[in-house]
């Protein structure tokens, strides 16, 4: 198996001081940190849809990257090669996971029932590629925004025809999620939103979009499917309001609708900061509510604004990134995806292997320092004193509910006004700059 990318060998850990780029510097997948090793840490998956799929056209300019695979007398046979390349591509970069919507890995046909074939024949491919190489499904998702009949969404879309069509394709996407072993399936509602008040009945759209994920809990429970579900917030692209906007929007939605047991959130990073939140804030609501799933990695642009899905190499956020896993007790069911691309103007075969070189390292890096602030425990003991007037008896009456506004009334007479003490975040921030390597 060594066809699409003949100049590239297994990726190997080669220490700090290798000068090497197609070598790792800090991702070393057997090290322990803290008991555990760096892959079960990460559990590192690539996907399909940029790294394969993604040929840099954008919305002023044709594809720029021409793939080898893509060389083929048919779009089935070019799904073929793709899929060996995929296979080649994570077996030398070395992940044990890999990611998919159902359209990235067969083309759709002219009937649901040709995609539907067309999909059977792709998977049984994967499947055998899975079992000899030892690459594993992280998690499958549907296509359910590019299609024209999408145009005003799927389960939200006011005509009911396009409702079916788009449970059509979830059902046969969680089945060859299943049939591969998924350990996850996605949902993320790319056209699930609105533009405006005048054409858009919101109430029913929330429920339809709500109504859509119990049919989807219920089949599979009907299958026996045990892989987690996951909802994957976004603010706005393409939709100019989503209704799965942030961390907070998709629970207040999931609570609504009582689908909070049935699904963990995969939160992506570029989709933090276009809601106007750090990564690490969506991490950590998502973590403190138990929702926090599985995570796709990458990072957007400051000067631009816009969902760029540029490769992770910002070593603050990846260390908080990390700080935040291990403080959850790290992924379950979930990994890291690269939700990333390289940059159009990146059009060697190379760049791809550069790219997630760059991500494994940034995030390797990050792990090594979120351990060190651990191990160190400066940053703990401080935010230990800081709440530490909650661990007194009087912190603990109002936590436990034993209090309320007339004896806190009288607490306050009694004691006259509350010390101002410093939050010292410039200290917090020297002891993050010791941690970062
Ligand atoms: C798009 C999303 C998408 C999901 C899967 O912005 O990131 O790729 O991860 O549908
Ligand atoms: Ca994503
Ligand atoms: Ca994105």
């Amino acid at each position: 198996m060594s066809a699409y990318f003949p100049d590239v060998n297994k990726i190997k850990f080669e220490g700090p001081d290798s000068s090497n780029p197609l070598a790792f510097k800090h991702y070393d997948a057997k090290k322990k940190i803290l008991g555990k090793t760096m892959a079960d840490h990460f559990r590192f998956s690539v996907c399909y849809w940029h790294t394969f799929k993604g040929l840099g056209r954008d919305p002023f300019g044709v594809e720029t990257i021409a793939r080898a695979y893509d060389h083929a007398p048919s779009p089935m046979k070019a799904a073929e090669q793709t899929m060996e390349a995929a296979f080649e591509f994570f077996t030398k970069l070395g992940v044990d996971f890999w990611c998919f919507h159902d359209r990235d890995i067969a083309p759709e046909g002219s009937t649901l029932r040709e995609s539907n074939s067309n999909l059977d024949q792709i998977v049984a491919h994967a499947k055998q590629l899975q079992s000899d190489t030892g690459i594993k499904l992280l998690w499958g998702t549907a296509c359910l925004f590019a299609h024209p009949r999408y145009m005003s969404g799927a389960s939200t879309n006011p005509n009911p025809e396009v409702f079916a069509h788009a449970a059509a394709q979830v059902k046969k996407a969680l089945e060859v999620t299943h049939e591969l072993g998924g350990a996850g399936y996605v949902f993320w509602g790319g056209r699930e939103g609105y533009e405006t008040l005048l054409n858009t009945n919101m109430e029913r759209e929330l429920d339809h979009l709500a109504q859509f994920l119990h049919m989807a809990v219920d089949y599979k429970n009907e299958i026996g499917f045990k892989g987690q579900f996951y909802i994957e917030p976004k603010p706005c692209e393409p939709t100019k309001h989503q209704y799965d906007f942030d961390a907070a929007a998709c629970l207040a939605f999931l609570l609504n609708y009582g689908l909070e047991n049935d699904l963990k959130f995969n939160i992506e990073a570029n989709h933090a900061t276009l809601a106007g939140h750090t990564f690490h804030h969506e991490l950590e609501f998502s973590r403190v509510h138990d929702m926090l799933g599985s995570v796709d990695a990458n990072r957007g642009d400051p000067m631009l604004g816009w969902d760029t899905d540029q490769f992770p190499l910002d070593l603050y956020d990846t260390t908080l990134c990390m700080l935040t896993l291990l403080r959850g007790d790290g992924f379950k069911t979930g990994g890291l995806n690269f939700d990333a691309k390289v940059r159009r103007q990146s059009n060697d075969p190379n760049d791809l292997f550069y790219a997630h070189i760059g991500g494994m390292d940034s995030f390797a890096r990050g792990l090594k320092n979120a351990a060190k602030i651990i191990r160190d425990g400066r940053i703990d003991k401080l935010v230990g004193e800081r709440y530490a007037g909650w661990d007194s008896a009087f912190g603990k009456k109002i936590e436990n509910g034993k209090i309320g506004f007339r004896e806190l009334e009288q607490y306050a007479l009694e004691h006259g006004e509350p010390a101002i003490v410093s939050g010292q975040q410039e200290l917090y921030e020297l002891l993050l700059n010791d941690a970062i390597e």
